[in-house]
């Protein structure tokens, strides 16, 4: 561990640790919806920033009460009456956040519920993994607000479900929801009861993994969509050069090889 992590000192994130690695990262405005004002953005900056260094090994993000999340604080917006140059810096911030968790190297199971709207998108759609529940929903209302996306939705959520029913979205504030999201990319599961609880499975099989492995699959692949296909192809070989070569492998190695390791069977 180079850094710790004071969770003390976060107001709008409840953030608590368990002794298997996992870390619970909610987001505690329950009466704004979760709305993301700018101390939230900052909070998550820093937790997102320190995470990869405090010996956290897979963080489920929630939201606290009905919804996952609003997306922008349009209150604070409206209130700050701010500049253009003073909104691209707040996007920037955003970007700072998401960019942290999409690259940072440490899985991010969202557990979603209620309204994923605008920048909640945004947000659950830089995480590695997302669980809806029966009652998630998915919208980007921008266009109907006089705004447009700012926190990464053109490139995050136009890998998910395509340039077409992006701009669909945007344009006539689609929403979807329950098995159509999930047949989208929107989500990778949809869950019959508690979204956290199959979220909190996941991290902990996640947190199985080694780390390194972790890292690689948690900001090679987002890093490799941004290269070309050579030079992705020569930075996978790179980074398997460093990780299936790394000491705390032999062990699962050794374990294949007598047989004693898990086999990869179908689902019973
Ligand atoms: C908020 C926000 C918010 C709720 N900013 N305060 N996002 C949106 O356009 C979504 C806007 N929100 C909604 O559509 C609804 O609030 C919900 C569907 C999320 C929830 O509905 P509901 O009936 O449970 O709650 P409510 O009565 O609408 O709101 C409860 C309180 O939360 C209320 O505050 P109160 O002090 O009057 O009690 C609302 O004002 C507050 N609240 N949502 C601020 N978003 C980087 S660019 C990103 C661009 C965007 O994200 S655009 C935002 C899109």
């Amino acid at each position: 561990m180079i850094v710790d992590i004071d969770i003390s000192s976060y107001r709008n994130l409840d953030i608590k640790a368990h002794d298997d690695g996992v870390w619970v990262v909610t987001l505690n405005r329950p009466a704004k919806r979760n709305a993301l004002d700018i101390e939230t953005i900052e909070e998550l900056v820093s937790f997102f920033s320190r995470a990869p260094r405090a010996g956290v090994r897979a963080v489920v993000l929630a939201g606290a009460g009905e919804h996952f999340c609003a997306g922008l604080d349009l209150i604070e917006h409206h209130d700050q009456d701010r500049s253009p140059a003073d909104f691209m810096h707040v996007c920037l911030r955003w970007h700072e956040a998401f960019n942290k968790m999409e690259y940072g190297g440490v899985p991010v199971i969202a557990a979603l519920q209620g309204a994923v709207v605008g920048g909640g998108l945004e947000l659950a759609s830089a995480a590695h993994i997302r669980v809806m529940d029966q009652t998630a929903y998915f919208a980007l209302p921008e266009g109907q607000r006089g705004l447009f996306t700012g926190g990464g939705a053109t490139i995050r959520v136009t890998d998910l479900v395509g340039k077409a029913r992006m701009i669909d979205m945007m344009l006539t504030g689609r929403v979807y929801q329950g098995k159509e999201a999930v047949d989208l990319g929107l989500a990778q599961y949809i869950v019959e009861g508690s979204s956290f609880d199959t979220a909190m499975e996941l991290a902990r099989k996640t947190a199985q993994n080694l780390p390194l492995s972790n890292f690689a699959i948690c900001s090679a692949v987002s890093h490799m969509q941004n290269m070309s296909a050579m030079d992705a192809a020569y930075a996978e070989a790179v980074v398997a050069g460093v990780v299936n070569t790394q000491p705390d492998a032999r062990a699962r190695l050794a374990a294949f090889a007598d047989k004693s390791g898990a086999r990869v069977r179908p689902n019973s």
